[in-house]
């Protein structure tokens, strides 16, 4: 059994939470002895590419979030998915969702190298997965795993919560494309449109559920940590 959170109310606060917010963190979902086998893998890997020269050399030269796509490509784990999108999981989904997803992706690896650079809400590579069509209907969930410890700046995924209502009202959707461009005073500027900014930071075996119209982004990993996480995307239809 996962030492799971609850929050007082359970499934029903969390469900309202997710609605609102457009994010779930569950803490502890997955058992760290789990965890602990993936990362003794992965941070194998990562020495083995690396050899004497601390970082693979596949990685020098590229740009700080291209070294993530191509370090999670060189890295392999088998039986990931079986291992981090369990029942349990689907289940929670589903009852977030209020229908089962009708795909599930199978999970990928979210590898980052320590030591990119300093950290920075600058350039950042704010996205949509999917097209949600109508906006006002969920379109899918993404899993966002935690296979290690992750730490505030350490690499890990940026959402902006409350970004899935944007759709549906075109002024805010300029004032939140004008804030991320130009970067200054962001968390004020959030809060005046009903957003905040969720690094999904925390312990390994955690788990954050988004809303796949939540607007998101990689980071930069200024710690000497590699940032070992993976996600799932869980597909809904009409
Ligand atoms: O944390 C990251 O590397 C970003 C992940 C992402 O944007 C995605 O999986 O859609």
């Amino acid at each position: 059994m996962s030492r799971r959170s609850r929050r007082p109310g359970g499934a029903e606060v969390h469900a309202e939470f997710f609605i609102d917010r457009g994010y779930l963190r569950l803490e502890g979902f997955h058992p760290q002895k789990r965890m602990t086998a993936i990362r003794r893998t992965l941070l194998d890997e990562f020495k083995r590419l690396s050899g004497e020269r601390g970082m693979p050399r596949a990685l020098h030269g590229l740009p700080v979030f291209q070294q993530i796509g191509k370090l999670s490509s060189l890295v392999k784990y088998p039986g990931l998915h079986e291992a981090l999108m369990t029942r349990e999981l689907v289940d929670e989904v589903t009852r977030l969702a209020g229908r089962a997803p009708t795909a599930i992706q199978g999970a990928q690896l979210l590898l980052s190298p320590p030591q990119q650079g300093s950290w920075t809400l600058e350039n950042l590579n704010w996205h949509v997965d999917v097209k949600a069509r109508p906006a006002d209907r969920l379109p899918g969930i993404q899993a966002f795993f935690l296979i290690d410890d992750v730490a505030t700046h350490g690499g890990a995924t940026l959402a902006l919560a409350g970004s899935h209502r944007v759709g549906q009202r075109a002024t805010a959707a300029a004032s939140l494309r004008e804030a991320l461009r130009t970067p200054v005073d962001l968390e004020r500027k959030l809060q005046a449109l009903g957003m905040t900014m969720v690094e999904m930071a925390g312990r390994a075996g955690d788990v954050f559920l988004m809303d796949m119209r939540l607007l998101h982004t990689p980071s930069v990993n200024a710690t000497k940590h590699m940032r070992m996480m993976a996600t799932s995307r869980c597909l809904l239809d009409g």
